[in-house]
């Protein structure tokens, strides 16, 4: 029997491009575009989250898909932008070429305003009634808004130009990588019609999303020249403290993360397995 989490991620991988609106014959392509980028090949953090919050609160994580897909469909169209030449500048994303190579760049843009919107489709047309479908839509356009993701980006942007402290290492990273782990948390108990337990999910993801982003670049210092962010020589945890004091730092965060769960009453043993996997992931 597979572990309940890895059932969350084939549920999704099942459900997630019946979410992709259908386009007409004459601009298809946007259709394709979405699909590309969404295909099989990311881990599904953040769905599988939500799906299990809306579990430990009491709720059918099935039920928490469409919540699930318009968290991963921000996160997809952030992936996409943050390719472009303009930003990043990635050639390659999910093992495969990235979505402006094989669509251009202006169709690239477009397939991730195209997912940013749908996303809260994907809320507004799900089956939930009308406060869960507010809180959701609000929770999700601040955590991916400017004192969200967006901010978080500004800020990594800034750093090309000037090195980051570590100070802003964090302000940068609770925004670009946190804050969306957040929302996913956050849209799982809102799903469950737990609110109450949304503080405790924030704490949880907070810790998690750092001990994330560290264990990402410890990944990327390890796969040195491939990885853009090492050869373009921006500050990370591992250029900044070292790579055994990164590592301490990842397992700090994760142990918090941890001790948050703890605050949690119902049943968190599939989320502390989760969070000690993410510790210990190879991609
Ligand atoms: C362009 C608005 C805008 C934001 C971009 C998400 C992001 C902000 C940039 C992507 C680069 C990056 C390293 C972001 C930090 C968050 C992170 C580790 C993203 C990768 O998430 P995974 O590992 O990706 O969950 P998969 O492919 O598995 O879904």
């Amino acid at each position: 029997m597979k572990n309940i989490m890895e059932q969350h991620r084939l549920a999704f991988e099942e459900a997630v491009m019946s979410f992709v609106p259908k386009a007409g014959e004459t601009y298809k392509l946007i259709e394709d575009a979405m699909k590309y980028s969404l295909e099989a090949g990311g881990k599904r953090v953040r769905p599988v989250l939500t799906m299990e919050f809306a579990r430990v609160c009491g709720g059918v994580s099935i039920s928490a898909i469409p919540f699930a897909a318009a968290v991963e469909f921000i996160h997809t169209y952030s992936l996409i932008h943050d390719d472009l030449p303009c930003m990043d500048n990635d050639d390659m994303r999910r093992g495969k070429p990235s979505s402006h190579i094989k669509f251009g760049e202006a169709n690239a843009l477009l397939a991730g305003d195209a997912l940013l919107t749908h996303a809260f489709s994907c809320i507004a047309n799900s089956q939930f009634d009308a406060k869960q479908i507010a809180y959701a839509v609000k929770e999700l356009a601040d955590y991916a808004g400017v004192n969200g993701m967006i901010g978080g980006q500004v800020v990594d942007l800034a750093g090309e130009d000037k090195e980051l402290g570590i100070d802003e290492l964090f302000i940068m990273d609770k925004l670009k990588t946190a804050a969306l782990i957040k929302s996913a948390c956050v849209l799982g108990c809102i799903a469950a019609d737990r609110y109450d337990n949304i503080p405790v999910a924030v704490e949880f993801a907070e810790n998690l999303g750092l001990a994330f982003q560290i264990i990402d670049d410890i990944l990327d210092y390890l796969e040195g020249e491939s990885n853009s962010d090492v050869v373009s020589g921006k500050s990370t945890y591992v250029s900044l403290l070292g790579i055994e004091n990164a590592k301490k730092m990842a397992d700090k965060y994760t142990n918090d993360a941890l001790n948050s769960l703890s605050k949690l009453d119902g049943d968190t043993a599939n989320l502390r397995d989760f969070t000690v996997s993410l510790l210990n992931r190879q991609s």
